[in-house]
């Protein structure tokens, strides 16, 4: 029986079974900081069998060079307003048909591995420019929710009082990031501080800045995203 075992043979990620709370559940009862390398390492173990095969199945979009950056021509577009978030006080909530909702601040989300990619970001309104973005895969942080497998969409709130819809294997894209970073820097306010989606491919309006809450659905509602209740196509795939 395992309790005669010596916990050191035991993997964490086994410990963390046999005393039923996971690394997420450790976290949010406050039991310090140190347990979240617990949950980190979660990542690389299989979500649910669903997700998993999806993950296969993805091809890499081709990313440009460092130097293709064009910092000019990526415009600030925001259609109501601004929302000013205290990064220190900021929590990102992840939650729907899930084992373990979590919320994270930002410094939980940056021990996470930070993905960079170089890609061209498109406006349906008709610029669009190459940009680097620096975050987190979006994939990693759907692992550490352990997700149902019933889930087929996740939705994305913004503090703006933005929504967006995206079905679940272009979330699970490896090059699809909740970024923090752009062109090398600290993601600024006007681009969706502190954390925003990234992606090349999808349309500027699927990727939504100031992201507050990720909730990972069964079904579409009738509300699919600001600018697709008011006619424009919900894949938006590029
Ligand atoms: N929350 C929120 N996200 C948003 C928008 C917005 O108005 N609010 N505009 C979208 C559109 S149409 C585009 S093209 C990009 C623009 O990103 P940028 O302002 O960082 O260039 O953000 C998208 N995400
Ligand atoms: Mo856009």
């Amino acid at each position: 029986m395992s309790l005669i075992l010596p916990k050191r043979l035991l993997s964490r990620r086994r410990l963390l079974q046999l005393s039923g709370l996971s690394g997420v559940g450790l976290l949010l009862n406050g039991c310090g900081r140190n347990l979240f390398s617990n949950s980190v390492r979660q990542i690389s173990e299989p979500l649910n069998q669903s997700l998993e095969e999806l993950l296969l199945s993805h091809k890499p979009v081709p990313e440009f060079a460092v130097s293709d950056i064009e910092p000019d021509k990526l415009l600030v577009n925001t259609f109501d307003f601004t929302p000013q978030i205290n990064p220190a006080q900021f929590q990102l909530t992840i939650n729907g048909e899930v084992s373990n909702p979590m919320q994270l601040s930002m410094a939980d989300i940056q021990k996470l591995p930070l993905t960079s990619m170089v890609i061209r970001h498109v406006c349906v309104e008709g610029w669009a420019a190459i940009v680097q973005w620096g975050g987190v895969r979006l994939q990693d942080l759907v692992a550490l929710v352990q997700p149902k497998s019933s889930v087929r969409y996740v939705y994305f709130k913004s503090a703006d009082g933005y929504y967006e819809s995206w079905d679940i294997a272009s979330a699970m894209h490896p090059q699809t990031l909740m970024a923090y970073q752009k062109n090398g820097e600290p993601l600024s306010t006007d681009n969706g501080a502190p954390i925003r989606l990234a992606s090349p491919i999808k349309l500027g309006y699927k990727q939504s800045k100031w992201v507050t809450e990720i909730i990972l659905v069964t079904s579409l509602l009738p509300a699919k995203g600001y600018w697709e209740d008011q006619g424009y196509e919900w894949f938006a795939g590029l």
